[in-house]
């Protein structure tokens, strides 16, 4: 499938504010890539793709998590999380995607994990920065983004777990992993 087809079949996934916010997340990609020496063409297809599980139904990705022996771990937490791995299945399956970086994006790009790849790092900070979002703090994650991914990626994670703390939500280990391993990789 190439870029073009893909992208007809994303949209066709999802409401038009989705598709609008996955342009964001693409043209954010490409620019973080080339700011951080990534590699824009993969950040962007792992972009296009990244939120293509999102409208799904909450069984369906259940029963996918089940059936495609996905981590169980994630049916005790929020069901937001779990877009991210379905979306990472049904890209290597439905989208022929085989680049392991590109499904690694896709599958942490919400929970973040322990030794972010750059590809994770980018895909996941542009989803919490993308043009369309707009969110207390985002101006700042946008600020730090300018000289350091992990200092904006660390603000975003932070201003995550505020807000499930809020909500009395649990948190998926994966993302204070994820915050943990950031603060070191900054000291
Ligand atoms: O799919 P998007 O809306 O573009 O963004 P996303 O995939 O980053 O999903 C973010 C949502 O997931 C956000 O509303 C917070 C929620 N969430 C629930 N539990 C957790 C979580 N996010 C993280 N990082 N960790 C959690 O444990
Ligand atoms: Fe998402
Ligand atoms: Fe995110
Ligand atoms: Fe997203």
């Amino acid at each position: 499938m190439n870029r073009y087809e893909m992208m007809e079949a994303v949209k066709a996934e999802m409401p038009e504010r989705r598709w609008k916010h996955t342009l964001g997340v693409m043209e954010t990609s490409v620019l973080l890539a080339e700011r951080f020496q990534g590699d824009p063409v993969r950040a962007e297809q792992a972009a296009i793709l990244h939120d293509v599980a999102k409208y799904w139904p909450t069984a369906r990705m259940e029963t996918m998590i089940k059936e495609q022996r996905l981590p169980e771990e994630l049916l005790r937490y929020d069901k937001e999380l779990w877009h991210a791995p379905v979306g990472a299945f049904v890209a290597e399956r439905d989208y022929g995607v085989n680049d392991a970086e590109v499904l690694d994006a896709i599958r942490y790009h919400t929970s973040g994990r322990e030794s972010m790849t750059l590809m994770d790092k980018i895909v996941c900070l542009a989803d919490y920065m993308e043009p369309g979002r707009d969110f207390p703090g985002v101006d700042h994650i946008r600020e730090l983004a300018g000289h350091s991914l992990e200092k904006a990626l660390l603000a975003g994670f932070d201003s995550t777990i505020s807000y499930l703390l809020q909500q009395g939500k649990r948190i998926f280990p994966l993302t204070i992993a994820a915050r943990n391993d950031l603060i070191t990789q900054l000291r």
